[in-house]
C-alpha cells in the first residue's frame, strides 16, 4: 500500500477538534498513521505499530484487505449514492439477508444506520413504537446498565453507565433505571472465561427496578453481551440467561448491544449465539464492514418487523431513516467484508486462538500492582490497582510505553485493553502481550 502522501505544508492542526482526544498534548506531540495493512499500522515516522484493539475494536479483517478495498474501489465508480427512502437499490437487501443467515433464528430483519450510536437510538425508538403499536404504550422505561456504553448520542449515554461520558450533560433522556455493573473482584478477579459466580447480578431487574417502576412502565432492557468500553467486562455464568427469563416474564424487550462482540469477536458471528441467548433486537457496527466505511444496523425478530407493517396501514411503517441509511458504499464494503470473513474462517477463528490469547492475557498474573485479568474470546483486558492520588496513571504510562515500542493497545481507566484483529496468530499476540508485560514490569 502507498503511504499517504506527504502534505507540501507542515499540516496545520489546529481546525481540527479531534473526537475523544486531549486535542492540546496530541497537537504537542501527534502521534499519525500513514498507512496500515494487516494487523499494522506504519506512522509518518515510517515506525511499524501492531494493532493490539483492532483500532477501535472494529477491524476485525485486519487492515486494507484486498476484497474489501476493491469493493469500496468498484462500487464508487458505478453507484456513487442514491438513498434508501421509498427508492432501493440493490446492496443493502442483499447485505440483508446475508447478516439474518449468521444471527440466531428468528432475527431476521435488519435496519440499516452509520453507526453503533445511531444503531442503539433506533433500537430504543423501534422498542417504544412497538409497544404503542401492541396497545402498552405506557412502556417508555428503559434499563441499561453501569459501566454500559451505548455510543454517544443522547439516549444511548442516558442507558449508558460510563460517568464520564455522563456527567457533562445534565439530566438527557428521562425514565432511565440501571442496573449495577458485573465486576466484582472481590469474588471473581482472574476468571479464566466466564466468572462461575455473579448470575445472581440480574435478578435486581425483578427484586428491585421492576417493583419500582411497574413492568407496565418498562419498554426495554439494554445490556452489551460483553462489556467492552466500560473495561471489558464478561458477564458471569448464567447471567444473561437470567435477564432473558425476567425480560420474557414481564413482557420486556431485551436488547444486545453487540457493536464490538458482533462479527466474530467471541468465535461466533453473534455473541447471541455464544451464549445461547436470544435477544429480541441486537444493534451492530463497526465489524461489519471492518471499520472501512461507516456503517451500523439493528437487527429485530420477525415479530417486531411484523407488528410494524400489520400496525401501520397503508403508510410508512416507521418514521425513521437515516440520510444514509443503506449507503452503496457501505454496503458493498459490507459484501467484500462477510466474503472475506466467510472465505478465511473469521468469524469462528477466535475458538481457535482464544486458548493462547486466554494464556497471554493471564501471564500478566503475579506482574506488578495486577488485581485482575480477564477474558473471552478474543478480548480481554489487565486491571491495575490505581496509583493513589491518580486513578488511570498506570494504564496511561503502559499505554505510552507500549506506542513507543510498536504495540497500540488501550488504556479504559486503570485497565489495558486487548482485542486484536481475527487474522491475528500466535506470533502477535506473543509480540503484543510480550511488550504490554515489558511496560507493565517496569510500573511504579
Ligand atoms: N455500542 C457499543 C457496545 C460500542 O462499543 C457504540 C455503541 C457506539 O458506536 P459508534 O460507532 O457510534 O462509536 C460502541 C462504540 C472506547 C470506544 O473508548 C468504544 C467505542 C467507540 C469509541 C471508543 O473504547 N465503542
Ligand atoms: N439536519 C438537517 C437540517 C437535515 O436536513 C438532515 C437530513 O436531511 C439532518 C439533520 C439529518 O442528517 P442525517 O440524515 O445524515 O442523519
Amino acid at each position: 500500500m502507498n503511504a499517504t502522501p506527504a502534505p507540501s505544508q507542515p499540516l496545520d492542526l489546529e481546525h481540527y477538534w479531534m473526537p475523544y482526544t486531549n486535542n492540546r498534548n496530541f497537537k504537542r506531540s501527534p502521534k499519525m498513521i500513514a498507512s496500515a495493512e494487516g494487523m499494522y499500522y506504519t506512522t509518518m515516522e515510517g515506525k511499524k505499530v501492531l494493532d493490539g484493539l483492532a483500532t477501535l475494536w472494529c477491524v476485525n479483517a485486519g487492515h486494507c484487505r484486498p476484497k474489501i478495498v476493491e469493493a469500496i474501489r468498484k462500487q464508487a465508480g458505478i453507484l456513487d449514492f442514491s438513498s434508501s427512502f421509498s427508492l432501493g437499490h440493490p446492496l443493502p437487501f442483499e447485505v440483508a439477508r446475508r447478516i439474518a443467515g449468521l444471527t440466531p433464528e428468528g432475527l431476521d430483519h435488519v435496519f440499516f444506520v452509520n453507526s453503533g450510536s445511531e444503531a442503539v437510538d433506533t433500537a430504543l425508538k423501534i422498542s417504544l413504537a412497538y409497544h404503542r403499536l401492541k396497545g402498552e404504550g405506557t412502556r417508555t422505561r428503559f434499563i441499561g446498565r453501569e459501566r454500559g456504553y451505548h455510543g454517544v448520542n443522547i439516549a444511548g449515554i442516558s442507558v449508558g453507565g460510563v460517568s464520564v461520558n455522563r456527567k457533562a450533560y445534565g439530566l438527557m433522556i428521562p425514565g432511565v433505571d440501571h442496573l449495577r455493573h458485573t465486576q466484582d473482584l472481590a469474588r471473581s478477579a482472574f476468571s479464566r472465561g466466564q466468572p462461575a459466580a455473579g448470575a445472581e447480578f440480574a435478578d435486581e431487574l425483578e427484586q428491585r427496578i421492576i417493583p419500582l417502576h411497574d413492568a407496565s412502565n418498562i419498554a426495554a432492557v439494554i445490556v452489551e453481551p460483553v462489556a467492552g468500553a466500560g473495561g471489558v467486562l464478561i458477564p458471569p455464568q448464567g447471567y444473561l440467561q437470567r435477564l432473558r427469563q425476567i425480560c420474557d416474564k414481564h413482557g420486556i424487550l431485551l436488547i444486545f448491544d453487540e457493536v464490538i462482540t458482533g462479527f466474530g469477536r467471541l468465535g461466533k458471528p453473534f455473541a447471541s449465539e455464544y451464549f445461547g441467548v436470544t435477544p429480541d433486537l441486537i444493534t451492530f457496527a463497526k465489524g461489519i464492514t471492518s471499520g472501512t466505511v461507516p456503517m451500523g444496523g439493528v437487527i429485530v425478530k420477525g415479530e417486531i418487523y411484523d407488528t410494524f407493517m400489520q400496525a401501520s396501514g397503508n403508510g410508512i411503517d416507521f418514521f425513521h431513516g437515516y440520510t444514509y441509511s443503506g449507503h452503496p458504499l457501505a454496503s458493498a464494503a459490507a459484501l467484500g467484508t462477510l466474503d472475506t470473513y466467510a472465505e478465511e474462517g473469521l468469524l469462528s477463528r477466535a475458538q481457535t486462538l482464544a486458548a493462547d490469547f486466554e494464556n497471554g492475557v493471564h501471564s500478566f498474573k503475579g506482574l506488578p500492582h495486577v488485581i485482575d485479568c480477564r477474558n473471552l474470546g478474543l478480548i480481554g483486558a489487565i486491571e491495575f490497582a490505581p496509583r493513589a492520588g491518580a486513578p488511570g496513571a498506570r494504564a496511561q504510562e503502559v499505554f505510552g510505553k507500549c506506542w513507543d515500542r510498536g504495540v497500540f493497545v488501550r488504556p479504559i481507566g486503570d485497565n489495558i485493553a486487548f482485542c486484536p484483529p481475527l487474522i491475528a496468530e500466535k506470533k502477535h499476540l506473543d509480540e503484543m502481550f510480550g511488550v504490554v508485560a515489558d511496560a507493565v514490569r517496569e510500573l511504579t
